[in-house]
């Protein structure tokens, strides 16, 4: 994927904030701190498009961004940060929901994992959702660097064992090694396309 032209659109709570619904969109998801936004950086060949942060979390905000005026991604706000407030983790749900269940041009959503870490309700919550509402969806484990390869393939098993899906319908991914770029691309591109 050429990257022509990469712009962060606007940022919104509710539908009524959203951008129009003209160009098909993929958003991504995942626990805060998980490597989102340094995700969609790599694949948008971009170092801080999206911001990258040590104090995640407290923000909860859809962001939107317009990639070569053909398609948009949508970096949905994180979840499962122990320092948020309660009031912060309330709205995470009906927010999500909300835009998951009403956004026509949404084409599917990246879920990404951390490789170190068995996914839980939170995961499975969202999966829920997504099947729920038939929208199609990548499964990336990232930050795949941080561990040797005898543990990734460990951790690329377990993990697919978890969420019982074949281990090949799990992307290896790393923002600092940019493993996994090209094959998230390819899938993101056949649900652009
Ligand atoms: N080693 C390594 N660190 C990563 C990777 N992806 C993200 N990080 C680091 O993890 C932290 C959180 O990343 P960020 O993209 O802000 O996560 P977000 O909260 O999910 O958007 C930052 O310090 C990143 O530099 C990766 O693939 N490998
Ligand atoms: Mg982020």
């Amino acid at each position: 994927m050429i990257i022509k032209s990469a712009e962060f659109v606007k940022s919104a709570v509710k539908p009524s904030h959203y951008p129009s619904e003209e160009l098909p969109e993929i958003a991504f998801a995942g626990r805060s701190n998980v490597g989102k936004s340094s995700l969609i950086n790599t694949l948008l060949n971009r170092k801080r498009l999206v911001k990258t942060s040590s104090t995640p979390g407290r923000t909860q905000l859809i962001n939107f961004f317009n990639i070569n005026n053909a398609f948009s991604f949508v970096d949905l706000p994180g979840y499962g940060y122990a320092k948020v407030p309660d009031s912060v983790k309330k709205t995470w749900g009906p927010m999500v929901e909300t835009f998951l269940s009403t956004r026509k041009t949404l084409k599917g959503v990246v879920i990404i994992l951390d490789i170190r870490r068995i996914p839980g309700i939170e995961e499975f919550n969202l999966i829920d959702w997504l099947n729920y509402y038939h929208i199609p969806f990548i499964l990336t484990l990232t930050k795949a660097d941080k561990l040797s390869k005898t543990k990734q393939v460990k951790q690329h098993l377990a993990v697919a064992r978890t969420l019982a899906v074949d281990p090949k319908e799990l992307i290896l991914f790393s923002a600092k090694s940019r493993l996994g770029k090209a094959a998230v691309w390819d899938k993101v591109n056949q649900l652009i396309h």
